[in-house]
């Protein structure tokens, strides 16, 4: 339904202060509050900038590298504008981690905050694409070359008519396995993710106050933060470190009404419930990135006395497709498919499964992967159904449960099992702070399910305390499924976006 040209850049700012939301607040962060006005004005001088200094062309490849914070969307946005394809990346990454990046991404203009520099120049010294790095303050107090640049620019830009279906954002996946590919979002596909789950699903009205931890450069925090709240009018509170502890401030500070965040945040700010925090102006908390433990959901419900909403996204797919609703929601379920998505579940050889029974799921709908450059996709897109590697289960009302992600199903004596599952019996013991379970090679069994645990503060990494979460993990779920290994550990590997890399722990 979206016109022929469109370009989103324009989109989440001009085209709001159109329609009257100029005035209210868009962004909130290092201390600043931007209007959609001042987003607007804000957006035309970077995006005149980008054209008339640096020579930006449409099509052309520009990286961001930044924290969360006001400035970096106003990159995104304005490079957008100037029908740049943009390359989001997370400020942890090393020279030799964006150097992949840039040369798979073809990039050869990088927007830098000043405050990250030192790797985005190495990595520009060593490369033969990349050859313009220009600083921004992600402080916003203009104190870089761009925004000195941009400071004497008149305020109107004529933003390039990019097509609906021209490429505008490259999301990397975070890597899991450890090598990373690019998937492209088209314009349309990131009006979509909001026409399609932030308003029918999340509701979102200009008096939402977003916040959250996912980061931009991963399309769970550029949609969560970014595209969810500019298309409704509302606010995004941008938060550089966004520690639980952070996010309850500010939930506290601004009356926050939806958060966006992994299972794991949620379980401290319960914790924090119980020491007095108030989160009751959330009327959304929405979980993803991790299965979300029916503990959580429960605690959560019988706290606030609203749902939690789980939900499961990916890159490939940009942003969340199966989900629970406000009126529809289940501990343990993830939901239905998102308005425009179906999903069926596939035996290894590609054939639908009977209801019921554990297989990949496969889903299809107005956004799908397309990898740049990449063998990959012929085995992801088969049929134009998208294989996304979780397994799941349908029941006969077409609600689907997550059971593991494909590398996640252990098998051990011709069971099969599923490591979350175990890792949510683990959970739900108080002396566990995190854990992740996976399978391990076993002579007699084929393999042994082992968990590696975090201990809970104070508590001691005994034999006794083994056999303690051992035998509740027995009393929780079939017997058979109890971790036979149990390792202590101080923390586990996770990804830049906060998924634990259990490869890692099976070397
Ligand atoms: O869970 C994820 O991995 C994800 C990725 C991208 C967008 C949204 C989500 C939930």
């Amino acid at each position: 339904d979206y016109p022929e040209h469109v370009n989103v850049g324009v989109e989440l700012t001009d085209r709001m202060v159109e329609a009257g939301f100029g005035d209210h607040t868009a962004l909130i962060g290092n201390g600043r509050r931007r209007s959609y006005k001042e987003l607007a004005d804000w957006t035309n001088r970077i995006a005149r900038t980008l054209v008339e200094d640096y020579g930006v062309k449409p099509g052309n490849r520009v990286l961001i590298r930044s924290a969360n914070n006001p400035a970096m969307v106003a990159c995104w946005l304005a490079a957008t504008k100037a029908g740049a394809v943009v390359v989001n990346t997370m400020p942890m990454l090393r020279a030799g981690e964006l150097a992949k990046i840039v040369d798979k991404a073809q990039v050869t203009v990088a927007l830098c905050d000043t405050r990250l520099m030192d790797e985005m120049i190495l990595c520009a010294k060593d490369s033969a694409v990349l050859n313009t790095v220009i600083g921004f303050d992600g402080t916003a107090n203009h104190d870089a070359e761009l925004d000195r640049a941009a400071l004497d620019k008149p305020v109107t830009f004529q933003a390039v008519q990019t097509g609906r279906d021209d490429v505008a954002l490259l999301g990397f996946t975070s890597g899991t396995t450890g090598d990373p590919k690019a998937t492209m979002h088209f314009h349309r596909d990131i009006l979509i993710i909001a026409d399609g789950y932030a308003r029918d699903v999340l509701g979102v009205t200009p008096e939402d106050i977003f916040v959250g931890s996912p980061p931009l450069a991963f399309t769970f925090g550029l949609g969560g933060l970014a595209v969810f709240p500019l298309r409704f009018g509302a606010c995004a509170v941008l938060l550089e470190n966004a520690s639980p502890p952070n996010m309850i401030e500010i939930i506290e500070k601004y009356r926050a009404t939806v958060c966006f965040t992994a299972p794991t945040a949620y379980r401290v700010m319960l914790s924090a419930m119980e020491d007095g925090a108030d989160l009751s102006s959330l009327r959304a908390a929405v979980s993803a990135g991790e299965t979300l433990p029916a503990p959580v959901y429960h605690d959560w419900m019988r706290k606030t006395g609203k749902p939690m909403l789980d939900g499961i996204g990916s890159t490939e797919m940009l942003h969340i497709f199966i989900t629970n609703r406000f009126d529809d929601h289940k501990p343990g379920c993830t939901g239905k498919p998102v308005g425009g998505y179906e999903a069926k579940i596939v035996g290894e050889d590609g054939a639908d499964l009977p209801v019921g029974e554990v297989g990949r799921l496969a889903v299809r709908g107005p956004t799908g992967c397309r990898y740049l450059n990449d063998k990959r996709q012929s085995a992801y897109v088969q049929d134009g159904w998208n294989l996304t590697g979780d397994s799941f289960r349908m029941d006969d009302d077409g609600y689907l449960y997550f059971a593991a992600r494909s590398d996640d199903m252990i098998i051990s004596a011709g069971y099969n099992i599923a490591g979350p599952e175990v890792e949510a019996a683990l959970l739900a013991h108080e002396d566990v702070a995190e854990c992740a379970v996976i399978g391990v090679a076993d002579e007699a069994r084929g393999q042994i399910v082992q968990a590696h645990v975090v201990l809970r503060e104070g508590v001691e990494p005994t034999d006794l305390q083994i056999k303690l979460l051992q035998d509740f993990v027995k009393a929780r779920i079939a017997p058979y499924k109890y971790p036979r290994s149990v390792i202590f550990t101080d923390a586990l590997p996770k990804t830049q976006t906060g998924k634990i890399q259990r490869f890692r722990l099976r070397g």
